[in-house]
């Protein structure tokens, strides 16, 4: 291997390009129309364009990636998250064109896929599953019984589902027949399956997934992270380790995954997500069969280069994993910060990029495509960059966190900044107490209504604005006389915009 395509954009194709780098491997980056000019395009060795802004004209046509591979002399296509990452197709066309595929097999992408499937893989691996049937329900009568079997609360779930839609939260057997026809209508809608199958519902958990990489020779686990800090399915702050899981629970955690990863053959990086009761019982949900956005974390305590450990095993090397026990060492945390305006409800925020402070210092890394005068659109995800720290201790991760945020500039687009310094500053994350549903519970963390005190301050501030407007501008005169200068009324013009 010589020469990596890296088949994506923003942070994280710079992140492939770096490892790359670091490597000693070419990387040719690939861009569309609208990234012309972007971070990753500028670090790596050629870049190549894929067409037009929109994702579908570029990031995801197969053909055009093919072929910017074959253009570039690239060996290898290293696909991140996002876009084409998880696409069995597209690793299936990556290797038929004689390249290598930075990924696991696609018989593995394709087993994790199919979320029932997995969910019986799994099982017959041993490794612990949510209770309950991964048939599809046939009738309202066989359900009622499956569910007073199961126990309430039960979930309803679209078989071919993921990501939230088609799920259905059943308190009692009245509710059912109703919560069943709208999973239903929603899954057929969403994935053009209507089938649905019944589970446990897991009251209050936290979401916990695990870091496994795969090589020829073996399979190991780097521990846990904490992903519950998340707003509808979208994650905003992950940390490692977590709180809620010991030394024993990681063995156990990590001994599921990872039988869980050879159970479908795996190679390189993959994450096991897991649900984590309240009980400290846990359950496979699903595996992510790429490189994830929160992987520095794990790379920070467990000392590994992720990225640079998918082109070792991509190759055929071994990697550079010490084999038997291995221990997080100190506490990382990420924030990602979004162009997400939180006082309107936090809709994606657009413009330029007008300044940029990046935070630095001791512990803190900066994972991020965008520069000053690049201009944030709508074509692509709102990430603008991951702000991740690392110290001893959570307490002073959280500590450094804060103090990054402090330095954090950015001006020209809306971001979710205050939100991180909130959050930093709140006494039950600072606790650790949190689960899936801590966010939706904290409306004062995601939206603060202002308080009277900042009211006050924000009208005496307009008062004074306006005041030292009206004493500024010129009076407008239609002056029909003819007597002035166009520049005079040009500049009087130019002064009242
Ligand atoms: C659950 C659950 C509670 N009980 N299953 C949401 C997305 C999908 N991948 C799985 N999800 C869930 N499944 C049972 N039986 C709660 C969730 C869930 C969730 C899981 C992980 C991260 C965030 C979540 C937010 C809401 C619900």
């Amino acid at each position: 291997m010589k020469r990596v395509l890296v088949a994506n954009r923003g942070e994280i194709a710079l992140r492939i390009i770096r490892a790359c780098h670091e490597e000693g491997l070419e990387a040719v980056a690939v861009h569309s129309s609208a990234d012309r000019a972007s971070a990753h395009v500028r670090a790596a060795d050629r870049a190549i364009g894929i067409g037009g802004a929109a994702a579908a004209d570029s990031y995801l046509v197969i053909d055009r990636l093919i072929a910017a591979a074959r253009e570039s002399g690239a060996d290898a296509v290293h696909p991140g998250y996002g876009f084409l990452a998880e696409r069995a197709a597209f690793a299936e066309a990556v290797e038929r064109a004689g390249l290598i595929w930075v990924g696991p097999p696609p018989a593995a992408i394709r087993a994790m896929g199919d979320k029932t499937e997995a969910r019986r893989r799994m099982a017959a691996a041993g490794v612990p599953i949510v209770p309950g049937a991964d048939a599809p329900v046939q009738d309202g009568g066989t359900a009622r019984e499956l569910a007073a079997q199961i126990g309430y609360p039960v979930m309803v779930k679209a078989a071919a589902g993921g990501g939230g839609k088609g799920m259905r939260i059943v308190h009692r057997a009245d509710e059912l027949d109703a919560a069943l026809a709208t999973a239903a209508s929603e899954a057929l809608k969403a994935f053009g399956d209507a089938s649905v199958y019944l589970e446990k519902f897991i009251e209050r958990p936290r979401h916990v997934e695990i870091q496994v990489l795969a090589d020829a020779e073996r399979t190991v686990h780097l521990g846990e992270r904490e992903c519950s800090i998340q707003r509808r399915h979208q994650k905003l702050v992950e940390e490692a380790p977590s709180v809620a899981v010991t030394p024993e629970l990681r063995e156990w955690m990590g001994a599921a995954a990872v039988a869980a990863a050879q159970a479908v053959d795996y190679r390189g990086a993959g994450t096991c997500e897991f649900l984590l009761a309240n009980d400290h019982a846990f359950y496979f949900l699903e595996m992510n069969t790429r490189i994830q956005v929160e992987h520095p974390v794990t790379e920070l305590v467990y000392g590994v280069d992720l990225v640079r450990e998918q082109l070792r095993i991509a190759q055929g090397l071994p990697m550079r994993v010490a084999d038997g026990w291995l221990n997080p060492r100190g506490w990382s945390i990420e924030c990602r910060i979004t162009s997400e305006d939180p006082t309107v409800g936090f809709l994606p925020s657009t413009g330029h990029i007008e300044h940029l402070r990046i935070p630095s210092g001791p512990g803190v890394r900066w994972d991020s495509g965008i520069d000053i005068g690049d201009e944030v659109t709508l074509y692509y995800d709102s990430m603008l960059a991951k702000l991740i720290v690392w110290a001893p201790t959570r307490e002073q991760a959280i500590g450094r966190m804060a103090r990054a945020l402090d330095e954090l500039a950015i001006v020209g687009v809306a971001t979710n900044q205050a939100f991180h310094r909130r959050l930093m500053a709140d006494d039950a994350f600072r606790r650790g107490d949190i689960d899936i549903q801590f966010l939706d519970r904290r409306a004062d963390l995601v939206n603060p209504a202002p308080s009277a005190d900042t009211t006050r301050r924000l009208a005496i501030a307009a008062a004074l604005a306006e005041d030292e407007a009206r004493r500024t501008r010129r009076p407008t005169i239609a002056n029909g006389d003819g007597d002035q200068s166009q520049w005079a009324r040009a500049a009087r013009v130019e002064s009242l915009r």
